[in-house]
């Protein structure tokens, strides 16, 4: 039987790949780039904006939604999408790497992982099972499993020993998530700075036949250089007919680099959080708004953008804002920067579609380089 989740690779370019995954809630064009939405809202934006830019699927964090407002009381709204209104495909992190991130307590045992909410300080359990309940409750089309993500750097043992379990992990999770036609469990390869690590826990995923397969661990402390390598060793250990997602990534230069090596999917804070802290990304670099040069500065951040944020103020009334603390200066910048970013992931399309990925990210890098002034 067809599954009505699937993946076609359109055109490859080099190892770059341009491709499509069909689900029943729309089509995802590959490389994508996932606006993170973390508390079903990608902050400072409307989603109808969040869509019009070419955003194709969102990010949603189960780790935030299950403490609040709860997974079951989101599934008797209607679920993630009717709850936040985006009828389009979310996929949702499992929870652990935020729990590490962000609890507090943490501990992590074979059964899975205890921690105090940084909400209001209760304790919960999450099992493997546990996030995918969650997960399905939600309603999300492209469920993670429970991983276990070290910090670099990190002695060989103790990546050896998180990469395992996160295998364990997703033998449990594909178990819990069963069968179910239109949706994806995606496994999440571990192993660190390891390169023999990586290629086990890739080829150990690849034999449990899942939908779609990550890159964790990587953007946790190493250089761009090494997260490059172990991709470079991780792709070709994982199918090539299935989507490849590096999770947490990053600069648009980390983004060209990777779907050099092979990867199809990203998510980041970078573009969101950045434009709430008043810093601008634009063809020609980042621009910091904070910065008293632009007091006075009429020009748009960039006048051949179609986006209305980046085209029609000045940067001059953007540095007041940001100044000032208003709201608007947050939203006007995330816009901007999610238009800059879904702007990147379709050059990079069109270029590999048209065989020249290469020569596009070489003049795409060359123009963020030579600067604004
Ligand atoms: N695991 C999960 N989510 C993640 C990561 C991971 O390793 C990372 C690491 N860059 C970001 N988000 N589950």
């Amino acid at each position: 039987m067809t599954d009505a989740f699937s993946f076609h690779l359109l055109a490859r370019d080099g190892e770059a790949r341009r491709g499509e995954i069909s689900t029943p809630r729309g089509t995802i064009r590959t490389p994508a780039f996932m606006p993170v939405g973390t508390g079903g809202t990608v902050k400072a934006m409307y989603l109808d904006q969040v869509r019009a830019l070419g955003s194709d699927i969102i990010l949603g964090n189960t780790y935030h939604l299950m403490l609040r407002p709860g997974a079951e009381r989101v599934a008797r709204l209607g679920g993630l999408h009717e709850f936040a209104r985006w009828p389009y495909p979310i996929l949702t992190d499992s929870g652990g790497f935020q729990v590490m991130s962000l609890s507090a307590l943490r501990k992590i045992t074979e059964k899975g992982v205890t921690f105090r909410s940084h909400v209001d300080g209760q304790v919960f359990d999450m099992s493997p099972e546990r996030s995918i309940e969650i997960q399905g409750l939600l309603d999300s089309d492209i469920q993670m499993q429970l991983d276990e993500c070290v910090a670099l750097p990190a002695d060989e043992k103790e990546i050896a020993r998180a990469m395992e379990l996160s295998l364990r992990w997703a033998e449990r999770c594909k178990t819990a998530f069963g069968d179910q036609p239109g949706k994806a469990m995606f496994g999440i390869v571990q192993g660190g700075d390891d390169l023999k690590l990586r290629e086990s826990s890739a080829s150990a995923l690849a034999a449990m036949d899942l939908k779609g397969y990550a890159v964790g661990g990587l953007a946790v402390g190493e250089p761009q250089e090494v997260m490059l390598e172990v991709l470079a060793a991780t792709c070709p250990a994982l199918p090539s007919d299935k989507p490849r997602y590096l999770m947490g990534v990053g600069t648009p230069d980390d983004i060209l680099r990777s779907v050099e090596r092979g990867v199809d999917m990203f998510d980041c804070v970078m573009p969101t959080r950045a434009g709430r802290h008043g810093l601008a990304f634009t063809r020609r670099g980042k621009i910091n708004l904070k910065n008293a040069r632009h007091a006075e500065d009429p020009r748009p951040l960039d006048e051949e953008s179609d986006c209305p944020a980046t085209r029609d103020y000045s940067r001059a009334y953007l540095h007041h804002l940001v100044k000032s603390g208003e709201a608007l200066g947050g939203m006007l910048l995330t816009w901007n920067n999610l238009a800059y970013y879904q702007g990147l992931m379709a050059d990079i399309r069109t270029a590999i579609e048209a065989g020249r990925f290469a020569e596009r990210a070489g003049e795409i890098r060359e123009e963020w380089v030579r600067g604004d002034m």
